[in-house]
């Protein structure tokens, strides 16, 4: 995931901030963006490595649903050391599959394929593609894009494609209640980004492409819903400022 040109796409006035699309000209600078724009980010990405090397299972898939450039299928990957495990990165931006697969045919090259798990592209919705004999699925940052009526039948699909014993990830951006703390995390995170190099002006005009479309909620929403599709356990594992990242076992 090196190689990453700078993200510069807010930086000049828009006039009319055109609402957010996962295009080539996102693809070009996402390492980059996600990077200095989601505090933790790259922690979770590991910790996914590391639920992996605990909870993936011989003979079994992983899912890693909206996975952009790959960063998650790759750590993933590279925790996995039994056999006849599949990876399928789902994502329904071609853009970003075209360049996820660049990136992967350059990793796999660099680690001369070391992990015995395969990764395989799909492109699609993820709301609309079949989760079965599943160990682990994550789904970091990609639920917040999920229109707010479809997400329980996503999440009870994928409790249902998830073998026993089987962990979800859900990493996202959330929602605070009251006000007064959303407002605090949301100023701590617009100063995690100016620390990051990010102007007043390009967070600005960000958030306004994102509005309506990046749609954050409580955690006690995310809590409910995953134990509403039947999980044992769920909890939190990861916060900084209003993002945060869920693990659940089955
Ligand atoms: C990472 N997980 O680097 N079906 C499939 N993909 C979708 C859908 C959908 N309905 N909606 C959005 N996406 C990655 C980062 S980025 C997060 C995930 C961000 C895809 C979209 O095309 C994009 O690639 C990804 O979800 C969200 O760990 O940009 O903030």
């Amino acid at each position: 995931m090196t190689n990453s040109n700078r993200d510069k796409l807010f930086s000049k006035p828009l006039g009319k901030v055109p609402k957010f699309v996962f295009d080539s000209s996102v693809v070009d600078v996402f390492p980059d963006m996600i990077q200095r724009s989601v505090p933790g980010y790259q922690t979770i990405i590991n910790l996914c490595g590391e639920l992996a090397a605990r909870y993936v299972r011989p003979d079994s898939n992983c899912y890693d649903l909206g996975c952009s450039l790959g960063a998650s299928s790759l750590a993933i990957a590279q925790q996995i050391h039994q056999p006849g495990v599949s990876i399928l990165a789902v994502d329904n931006s071609a853009a970003m599959l075209a360049r996820c697969e660049t990136l992967l045919h350059q990793d796999n090259t660099s680690q001369q394929g070391q992990s015995p798990a395969t990764i395989q592209l799909v492109e699609g919705d993820i709301c609309d593609i079949e989760i079965t004999n599943a160990s682990l699925v994550v789904m970091n940052f990609t639920l917040q894009f999920i229109a707010i009526e479809k997400r329980q039948a996503l999440l009870e699909k994928i409790y249902a494609g998830l073998n026993p014993g089987g962990c979800l990830v859900i990493s996202e951006k959330l929602l605070f209640e009251p006000e007064s703390v959303n407002q605090l995390l949301s100023e701590l995170h617009h100063q995690f980004k100016s620390a990051q190099g990010y102007s007043d002006l390009e967070i600005s005009q960000k958030r306004d492409s994102l509005e309506n479309f990046l749609l954050p909620e409580t955690l006690e929403t995310h809590i409910n819903r995953i134990k509403a599709c039947g999980f044992n356990a769920a909890s939190p594992w990861f916060q900084c400022f209003n993002f945060a990242s869920l693990v659940a076992i089955k």
